[in-house]
């Protein structure tokens, strides 16, 4: 046998030439893999599909400035950090299998998004959206849904209409929009547990906070009250975040953090003069750069023994009208377990 004809055999036992059965074959740029693999002959040419992973299809930054037409098996599609500009109503026709949608870091505006667009993907659970140019939700998103991120647009509103019904939905980021009211669109949100309004300009707490809520974050609007026991019907709720707002010992109803559950809460960057009473269970009290000018150990401790005291382990009072010489000898028996303090 000539050596030549040695390495033709050799190389064509290291590269298989049926369908796609390489599982590196997806690593190779798609005019190889047509060549030598198969690529699926659906698979759009500006994307690639994996043949070892036929429900995903990967368009993610390659300038597209519009979509590519989207086999009805994928179920993963993954086109964000492009120029898309539109999502015209037939665009994911066939694309009824889809459980994860990742078009975040496009370039959409509301009046290019169809109406009608997502109303098929009844299976949809992962709706990536964020950092485009929508100035509402999408109507007819589906119901479905389970992870919506739509931050960092220029949403102003939010009606009860566009979330009506997503009685699965568990994270909402709406963060970074311009979002002035939100109506009693969460109310029916009962799966809900995280929600991020932070950066948006509400001037009040929205109605009708959704029951499972666990984490909930308002911070950088402009918010100046909270409403009486508006943290009361929410037993699951552990981290709260108001920090960079307008608020007023005035504008916070007495026993508002007084709840039992809470671990952390952030009102950093206020105008509160005191320290608002918190619940002994509260782990975490975030208070630098307010006006504080009193160390009111009572709003801490209302007694304390043996047995009653706060279990506050990290206590932020910098940037404040305190020193470390306004607290209290005492203090050192109710904040017992707290690590840091500082003034
Ligand atoms: C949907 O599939 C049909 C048939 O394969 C095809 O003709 C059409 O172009 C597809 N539409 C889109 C938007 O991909
Ligand atoms: C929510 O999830 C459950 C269980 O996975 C499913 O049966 C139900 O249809 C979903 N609800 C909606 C509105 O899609
Ligand atoms: C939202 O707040 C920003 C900064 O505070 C302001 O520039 C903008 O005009 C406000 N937008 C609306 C819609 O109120
Ligand atoms: C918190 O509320 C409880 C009753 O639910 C009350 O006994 C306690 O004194 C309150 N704590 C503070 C610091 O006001
Ligand atoms: C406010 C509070 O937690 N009070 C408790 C203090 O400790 C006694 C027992 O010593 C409890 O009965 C109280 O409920």
């Amino acid at each position: 046998m000539s050596p030549s004809l040695e390495v033709v055999l050799l190389l064509c036992a290291l590269v298989p030439l049926s369908n796609g059965q390489d599982p590196l074959g997806w690593l190779f740029h798609r005019h190889f893999q047509n060549q030598y693999f198969g690529s699926p002959q659906d698979c759009p040419d500006e994307c690639d599909c994996p043949p070892t992973f036929p429900v995903a299809m990967y368009c993610d930054g390659r300038g597209l400035t519009a979509m590519p037409s989207v086999p009805s098996r994928i179920k993963y599609l993954y086109l964000q950090n492009n120029a898309i500009k539109a999502l015209p109503d037939s665009a994911l026709d066939n694309a009824t299998s889809l459980v994860w949608l990742f078009l975040h870091h496009n370039q959409l505006t509301s009046d290019a998004v169809g109406q009608k667009v997502f109303s098929r993907l009844e299976g949809l659970e992962r709706l990536y959206l964020q950092h485009n140019n929508l100035n509402s939700i999408p109507p007819s998103l589906p119901r479905s849904l389970r992870d919506l991120r739509i931050n960092h647009n220029n949403i102003e509103k939010v009606t009860p209409a566009d979330l009506e019904g997503m009685d699965n939905l568990t994270l909402l980021h709406l963060h970074d929009n311009a979002i002035t009211d939100m109506g009693a669109s969460l109310k029916t949100l009962r799966s809900l547990t995280l929600l991020d309004l932070s950066g948006n300009n509400l001037t009040k707490v929205p109605d009708g906070l959704p029951e499972q809520l666990h984490q909930f974050y308002l911070e950088s609007n402009a918010i100046d009250s909270l409403p009486e026991g508006f943290l009361g019907g929410l037993a699951q709720l552990q981290f709260v975040r108001l920090a960079h707002n307008q608020l007023t010992d005035k504008g916070i109803p007495p026993n508002t953090f007084n709840v039992t559950g809470l671990v952390e809460l952030d009102l950093s960057y206020n105008n509160l003069e005191r320290i608002p009473s918190v619940s002994s269970t509260l782990q975490h009290l975030y208070l630098q750069a307010n006006h504080i000018k009193e160390f009111t150990l009572g709003s801490f401790c209302s007694i304390v023994d043996v047995t009653n005291y706060s279990k506050l382990q990290t206590l932020r009072l910098d940037g404040n009208e305190i020193g470390r010489e306004d607290i209290p000898s005492e203090s050192a028996l109710c904040l017992r377990q707290a690590f840091t303090i500082d003034i």
